[in-house]
């Protein structure tokens, strides 16, 4: 017996992933629903070979389905995930809304997959993409040597920020060899098209912005608390895949041959780290890959226990759609049992 899944925001960049992802890694679905905004009601949308036609989120009843995959904005994801729950079915929500609630688990299962058994109000939140990947990194080191401070800078594609982001880069892209037409920035505060914009999500008092913030609050409800970190996070004209360069201080000296071991050997990574031409991996060669890849390991020596490495993921992999069906499986192994 397998489970009733319904994938909520089916037909954006991350719904379309998570029809992807439960058919590549066969979780065991008996139904599917598909439900969309009225908006992109009617489209079709693909699962393995059939093709499934949009519901309507507004009218749809959760009641008898056990598991809902959440793509969508806040507002909606505030408006039905409740009522999901409360018909019994368990939201595992890829919106920042639940994310910092502590009656909600913030779960990447490579690193606090226990935390499932937390869950309180039938909600499990999913992480922001450029904190997944991060934690992945960070985790097994922490095990090993205890992390004191993280300092990352973040180079994050367009389609972190959907679809009308993909399209600005592309439409700017083309204006710049075909300057008849102007495409002025839309989506971004300046031209995405060969440049590099400093500034994702909303500004805070500090300065900082609230995509800073989420990689500092998120990291420490996944890993430890203690941890500190700094971000500084940057939209760069790549369409899929983000990039870290993150430096890290541990309490314990951590030499860089046992942590490229130890990353070797932890769930969900991939280390390609060879001190030569193109012996690391950059975002394109990351699209469609489960793996979190980890490059460039090297000892930090203006610090004491310092350590420098290179995160290459899948934004819309292992940043969200990949990360939200590990939760199901997590879901269904420790709680649901059904499959
Ligand atoms: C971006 N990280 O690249 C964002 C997208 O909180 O889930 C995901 C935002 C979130 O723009």
């Amino acid at each position: 017996m397998g489970y009733r899944i319904v994938v909520v925001g089916a037909t954006g960049n991350v719904g379309r992933e998570m029809l992807n992802i439960l058919d590549e890694r066969e979780f065991p679905v008996d139904e599917i629903a598909v439900l969309a905004s009225r908006r992109s009601l009617g489209t079709e949308v693909s699962f393995g070979d059939k093709t499934l036609k949009t519901q309507d989120l507004a009218t749809f009843d959760f009641t008898g389905w056990d598991i809902a995959l959440f793509a969508v904005g806040s507002e909606a994801t505030k408006e039905f995930a409740p009522k999901a729950a409360k018909a019994g079915c368990v939201v595992i929500d890829n919106s920042s809304l639940y994310r910092y609630d502590p009656d909600v688990p913030l779960i990447v299962p490579e690193c606090n997959a226990s935390a499932v058994h937390e869950m309180k109000k039938n909600i499990i939140a999913n992480p922001n993409c450029s904190t997944a990947q991060m934690v992945v990194a960070l985790k097994p080191l922490h095990d090993r040597a205890r992390i004191k401070r993280v300092v990352v800078s973040t180079y994050q594609s367009v389609s972190g920020s959907g679809k009308e982001g993909m399209d600005e880069l592309w439409e700017q892209t083309k204006a710049v060899y075909n300057p008849v037409s102007d495409v002025p920035p839309k989506k971004y505060p300046k031209e995405i098209a060969f440049n590099v914009i400093p500034h994702i999500d909303v500004f805070l008092e500090d300065g900082s912005t609230k995509e800073e913030w989420k990689m500092v609050a998120e990291t420490k409800k996944i890993v430890d608390k203690s941890i500190k970190v700094t971000a500084t996070c940057v939209r760069v004209p790549v369409f899929v895949g983000h990039a870290e360069a993150i430096n890290i201080e541990f309490e314990d000296f951590l030499d860089e041959d046992e942590a490229r071991d130890i990353l070797r050997e932890s769930p969900g990574i991939m280390v390609i780290d060879k001190r030569e031409d193109g012996g690391y991996v950059t975002p394109k060669e990351c699209v469609g890959d489960f793996a979190t890849f980890i490059s460039r390991i090297r000892q930090d020596s203006t610090i004491d226990n310092g350590l420098n490495l290179w995160c290459v993921s899948d934004n819309l992999r292992k940043g969200a759609a990949l990360n939200a069906v590990q939760i199901a499986e997590v879901l269904g192994r420790e709680i649901l049992k059904k499959g």
